[in-house]
């Protein structure tokens, strides 16, 4: 008889990349199905990242998936950059409209994975023990989902509140009349600074090193733009899917070490007006060349030293180390303009390192800062962190944790070798994070939901990639790092840097994502090359 866990696919997470999963392995295939998601909702990210001014840093209308015309002409957004709970709503959206609930399992933490390889099947125990079996193993468990809280000395002796903003209350942080700390001023601690300020007694920010940021200029839409994207559905994906970043814009075809100086600067004012990362297209060069670079990071410091008024803020935080874009850029609302409110103050922990958490707040090497609620904006145990998590083993017991000791090493960012049937949406080795990601991840959706329809149109049982395979990969994401200025930033979560012991290695693709697609596809051409099957 037929055990009920026993299923012809087990994919976690149900973010963007769980639920197009299981809409192609079940819809398109007619797989046996199902999603383990650790949290009470759809969402991914977007379920867990609640902080204030959450807020996606693509433009709405290339952040969703395009693999359905009726989906992308009923969902309409507000703004030019979503909000988190509008990205919620349209998740939500599309778990009603292809009834994927029914085969999700909330709540339900995967404990372990593994390879039995008497049966060829996946083993997975969950957290509240349960056994489910299955041919397939997909994870969709996403670049940046496992926090990265510091491990300060004294938080637990701290008497206010602390949170994470990648792990946000669902009934959120009350900040009225609170000294609040902020540490961390990435992409999001630069979205929630503002929002904080507006509403907290006092916000310190503890800056440990400074960032560029643009302006996004977010607005709501107008009805002529929403009409021309829909209009312009198929024009849109197409640019989305022919350039290296997977937004909807092309890199400009010129170089800024070409360009005269008078010139530069008008191409960057008028990218600064519009607001958001279309800036860092503006030349092709930028990347790729320090000089060019540099044109690009002055100006932006130019502009972040004329909109702080007090100079030693203004000097804190235009004094950034490391090339424009080369760490992911951020895009704000207001961000260096908080900084001129009276009840927004700033230490430089270069300057003063953080030694340790008191019960009364932080204290660095110069003084106590009494703080109420202390908010860690500190980022991600990124690309390698949530799938380490899941203590996957392979042929013969092997540990994903052990094989990865050095750092990742993936065939395609989609394949492990000792790990059978296993496929890594988005996983090291694949552009995921340098892109915007929808269109990565419906470019790995696909290619996973055609490599199992070719392996059961041919009755074939195991499909596993090999070390050379593996090796010859990892020598190509290492050539494409090091052809940009990306690997120049030690302290990049790219590079692992941001989490203590973890191994430094460049883990995203950087050769583009039209260039991988051409990669992958002409694999699977191949009689995909680098894999067997049996
Ligand atoms: P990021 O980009 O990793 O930023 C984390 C920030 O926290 C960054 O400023 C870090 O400084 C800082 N940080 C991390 N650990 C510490 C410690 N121990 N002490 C002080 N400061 C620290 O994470 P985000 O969440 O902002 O953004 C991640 C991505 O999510 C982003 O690219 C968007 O795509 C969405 P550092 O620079 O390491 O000195």
């Amino acid at each position: 008889m037929q055990n009920t866990n026993t299923l012809d696919a087990i994919v976690i997470g149900a973010g963007f990349a769980g639920m197009y999963q299981l809409i192609s392995l079940r819809d398109k295939l007619g797989l046996r199905t199902r999603v383990l998601e650790a949290g009470s909702g759809v969402g991914g990210t977007w379920y867990w990242n609640r902080y204030p001014g959450a807020r996606c840093d693509s433009e709405s209308h290339s952040y969703m998936y395009y693999f359905s015309k009726e989906l992308v002409q009923e969902w309409e957004w507000s703004e030019r950059y979503p909000q988190q709970p509008e990205i919620l709503r349209y998740l939500n959206h599309v778990a009603d409209k292809f009834d994927l609930r029914r085969d999700i399992s909330f709540d339900t933490r995967v404990n372990s994975a593994n390879f039995d390889e008497a049966n060829n099947q996946w083993v997975v125990q969950t957290e509240g023990g349960e056994t489910l079996r299955a041919q397939f193993l997909i994870t969709a468990v996403g670049c940046l989902s496992s926090a990265n809280v510091p491990n300060t000395p004294g938080l637990d002796r701290f008497a206010g509140q602390w949170f994470h903003t990648g792990a946000w209350p669902h009934e959120g942080v009350d900040f009225k009349g609170k000294h609040v700390g902020v540490i961390g001023t990435g992409s999001t601690g630069i979205q929630a600074i503002p929002m904080i300020a507006n509403e907290a007694d006092h916000v310190t920010v503890f800056q440990r090193t400074a960032n560029y940021s643009l302006p996004a200029n977010n607005a709501p839409l107008t009805e002529d733009f929403k009409q021309y994207a829909k209009a312009h559905a198929d024009e849109i994906y197409e640019i989305m899917t022919t350039n290296g970043n997977g937004h909807p814009f092309h890199i400009e075809k010129r170089k800024a070490v070409e360009t005269p100086a008078d010139e530069i600067e008008q191409i960057y004012e008028a990218a600064w007006q519009k607001g958001g990362l279309q800036f860092r297209a503006t030349f092709e060069d930028l990347l790729v060349s320090n000089d060019a670079n540099k044109t690009a990071a002055e100006f932006i410091q130019k502009k972040i030293r004329k909109l702080i008024k007090d100079p030693v803020k203004a000097e804190i935080l235009a004094d950034i180390d490391h090339p424009f874009a080369a760490k992911r850029p951020p895009i704000d609302s207001n961000y260096f303009d908080t900084f001129n409110r009276d009840n927004v103050s700033l230490v430089s922990l270069r300057d003063a390192p953080m030694q340790e958490i008191v019960p009364a707040g932080i204290k660095t090497t110069e003084k106590v800062y009494p703080l109420d609620i202390i908010v860690f904006a500190t980022g991600f145990d990124a690309m390698t962190g949530s799938l380490l998590k899941l203590n996957i083993e392979g042929l013969g017991g092997r540990k994903l944790k052990d094989d990865w000791h050095a750092g990742p090493r993936t065939y395609l960012g989609l394949q492990i070798s000792g790990y059978p049937n296993l496929f890594t949406i988005t996983g090291p080795g694949s552009p995921s994070v340098l892109c915007n990601l929808p269109p990565a991840i419906e470019q790995h959706v696909e290619w996973i939901t055609d490599c199992i329809e070719h392996m059961r149109a041919h009755q074939l049982q195991t499909v596993q990639t090999s070390d050379q395979a593996c090796d010859q990969w990892q020598q190509e994401v290492d050539r494409a790092a090091n052809a940009t200025l990306l690997p120049q930033v030690k302290h990049s979560w790219y590079l692992g840097a941001n989490v203590p012991g973890k191994p430094r290695v460049f883990m995203p693709y950087a050769g583009g994502l039209s260039h991988y697609r051409s990669i992958c596809n002409d694999v699977a051409a191949d009689g995909y090359r680098g894999m067997r099957f049996s």
